[in-house]
């Protein structure tokens, strides 16, 4: 057995969705390039990502399209596989939560916990909506109603298993409190402490009676083990925990990082460690939530039709440039948002001009004035000894950034390096060295020095790019692997001297960017397009509203709050409404509907049509005269067949109240409100 330091890094395990987009690939890369960067500097890697594919929403799905659910799941892993091949992700293990060795195992931990006394019989009471087949809580109801098509809902108490969450509550607040290292960012661990453990954990409901399309409870087959549970138990599963062969769980748990978004670190940081407390097992070292790719308007989610392909993305820029991308552009902690320009620019500015140009220049004038051998260094001047000791600064920086999950100023660090090495060139001026026979060694050592340069920021990029360094290497005529490895970047001059560089196609090419924006928005356009007329995607999208358990209406709630927070616009977006004071000249009723209004209203010298929602709320005398707030720069719709133009606010509460905006003493209509 090998003496290395072990490293086991997970990604979440996804749920099969038809189509995974960039922000899913985001999570997938960032360990990727974690897992590469450990295994570059030493250790012996365990890299797990796999799919969650249980549970009631895919059992409706495959219902609807007249396949079993593990036909179901299997089409789309197969996807989901193809796309991790295309991303170049390296993982050692993929789990899915259908395989045997997986449900096995969760069947002995929930054994385990219910013969302890931790999991326990008891009755779950929510209400119900018979034709949505969807469990509500109370606050959920509108009116009483089902919140989804407005039917009655019934109260029903069913039989389920809990587990003993506040049992643990204490032990966990304490072991949070005393490992800083386990919750990161440190901002997700006061939420977890303030808003979660410490006004107190509930038992939870951990198994389901109203489907069946999960793992049975081993000594009671009405129930299916929670999703939750038998999600996160694939970090040990995938181990051969509690199996004979258990060796690898022996290795690497546990676990020296969870990688998952910020809305389900609640899961990983109070579930999951308790689930192990429980177990009598150690808890995973560290849980990182990293932030969201955000589109302008609020996560990426395939029910909004707002999704990145990155397949499309890789295919037309290459893996490279995505890669660099995601992992550059965003503090991993942090949400950020995508956008084509921003993505462009980068592959420009950063690809073309800082990398690409480094390694053509260095190429092309080791070919021209050296023949194709790069030369041998001699003395040293001020100006090479400063981009020397640079360049092997830069392996200890990267690593104490790479350690706290910096990847973007870890490439940072590495691009002072490409740009230091740029500014060199500039600054030697090795095309004027060429001209004067008495400067040849001074320009053999110019460019020796940036052909060790190109060679050192080969492999310092490898964890994030899997095929730059294999151009770079293979343009400068590399081919003894001892140059391509982490110690080998500890001195400065491991390139020998008189090695053949071999000229190759430039590595990234320069874009076009308005072009390419142009044929991008497109492509997104037509895509967007399909996914609405897609029936498939409609019912996904209304599977997603009904998501039929107390827990999982929990956790959308929880996500709400955290789009919410993701859609924050700033003041110009504010600046774009043109919201005006306008007066109800008069008011009728539309004909056929019992909800709208027709309103004509004054607005400065202006007069405009609008229709409004509010004819159960205010009869037209009630309306006439009013100074009500107008959105004047809405476009124009049709309803019912009259052209409204604009749109007046209410408020309207949870119990059904609507009360229409006004202003607080008189002002003109027309007056513009800022
Ligand atoms: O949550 N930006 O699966 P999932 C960044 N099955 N990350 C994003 C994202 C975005 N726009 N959209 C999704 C699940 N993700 C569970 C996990 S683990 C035991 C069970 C991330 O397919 C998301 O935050 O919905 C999560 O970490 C991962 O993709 C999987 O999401």
């Amino acid at each position: 057995m090998s003496d290395k330091k072990t490293f086991y890094i997970t990604t979440p395990i996804y749920y099969p969705s038809d189509k995974l987009h960039i922000g899913h690939a985001y999570t997938t890369v960032a360990a990727d390039a974690m897992a590469r960067f450990k295994r570059l500097t030493g250790y012996d890697v365990m890299f797990l990502t796999g799919t969650d594919e249980h549970g009631q929403k895919i059992e409706r799905l495959a219902r609807e399209k007249g396949v079993t659910p593990k036909e179901y799941v299997d089409n789309i892993v197969a996807g989901i596989k193809e796309l991790w091949k295309l991303m170049d992700i390296s993982y050692d293990d993929f789990i899915r939560t259908t395989e045997e060795r997986h449900e096995k195992v969760v069947q002995k931990i929930f054994k385990k916990l219910y013969d302890q006394g931790d999991i326990y019989k008891g009755e779950y009471q929510g209400w119900y909506c018979t034709p949505c087949e969807s469990f509500w809580t109370e606050r959920q109801l509108v009116d009483g109603k089902c919140p989804d098509c407005g039917r009655k809902v019934e109260l029903v108490k069913e039989e389920a298993y809990f587990f003993k969450l506040s049992k643990y509550q204490q032990q966990l607040i304490e072991y949070i409190e005393s490992h800083d290292e386990f919750i990161q960012p440190p901002s997700r661990k006061n939420e977890m402490l303030n808003n979660f453990l410490r006004p107190g954990l509930e038992d939870l409901c951990v198994s389901r009676t109203s489907f069946k399309w999960g793992i049975p409870v081993p000594f009671d087959d009405k129930h299916v083990v929670y999703v939750w549970i038998d999600a996160l138990s694939n970090y040990i599963t995938a181990l051969g925990y509690m199996t004979d062969a258990d060796e690898k769980y022996r290795k690497y748990w546990p676990a020296d990082v969870h990688l998952v978004g910020k809305e389900i670190v609640r899961f990983h940081t109070i579930i999951w460690p308790i689930m192990l407390m429980a177990l009598g097992e150690p808890l995973p070292k560290q849980v990182f939530g990293h932030g969201w790719l955000v589109l302008e308007g609020g996560k990426m989610s395939k029910s909004k039709g707002n999704v990145v392909d990155p397949v499309v993305l890789v295919e037309r820029y290459g893996v490279d440039a995505i890669r660099y991308f995601l992992l550059r552009e965003v503090p991993f902690g942090a949400d950020g948002v995508f956008s084509n320009e921003a993505l462009l620019n980068r592959i420009n500015s950063d690809l073309v001009n800082d990398l690409g140009n480094l390694v053509n220049r260095t190429i092309a004038m080791v070919d021209r004035y050296f023949d194709g051998l790069i030369p041998q260094p001699a003395q040293l001047e001020d100006v090479d000894m400063e981009l020397r000791q640079l360049a092997v600064s830069i392996p200890s920086r990267v690593e104490q950034l790479m350690d706290r999950f910096e990847f973007s100023n870890a490439l940072a660090e590495i691009w002072k390096l490409i740009g230091r090495a740029n500014k060199y060139i500039d600054e030697t001026t090795p095309w004027v060295l060429a001209k004067d026979p008495s400067k040849r060694s001074r320009l053999g050592t110019v460019l020796y020095n940036l052909s060790e340069c190109l060679r050192m920021i080969s492999v310092l990029v490898s964890p994030f790019m899997t095929r730059t360094p294999g151009k770079i290497c293979q343009q400068l005529g590399i081919r003894d692997e001892s140059l391509t490895t982490w110690d080998s970047l500890a001195e400065f001059g491991k390139l020998p001297p008189g090695t053949r560089v071999q000229r190759g196609e430039v590595i990234f090419p320069r874009l076009d960017v308005e072009k390419e924006l142009k044929e991008l928005e497109e492509i997104q356009q037509r895509a967007k397009q399909a996914s609405q007329s897609n029936s498939e995607t409609h019912t996904a999208a209304k599977e997603e509203a009904r998501a039929a358990d107390g827990a999982v209406q929990q956790e959308r709630q929880d996500d709400c709050q955290q789009k919410q927070e993701a859609n924050q616009i700033s003041i110009d977006d504010f600046a774009k409404l043109d919201l005006r004071v306008a007066r109800v000249v008069s008011a009728e009723a539309v004909e056929k509907s019992n909800k709208l209004l027709k309103l004509t209203l004054e607005v400065g010298g202006e007069t405009r049509q609008v229709v409004s929602g509010i004819a159960k709320y205010y009869t037209p005398e009630q309306l006439v005269g009013k100074k009500v707030i107008l959105v004047a720069n809405l476009k124009p719709a049709k309803l019912m067949g009259i052209v409204s133009e604009g749109m007046i606010l209410a408020a309207t509460d949870d119990k059904g109240n609507l009360a229409l905006l006004t202003v607080d003493h008189d002002i003109a209509s027309g007056s513009k409100i800022s």
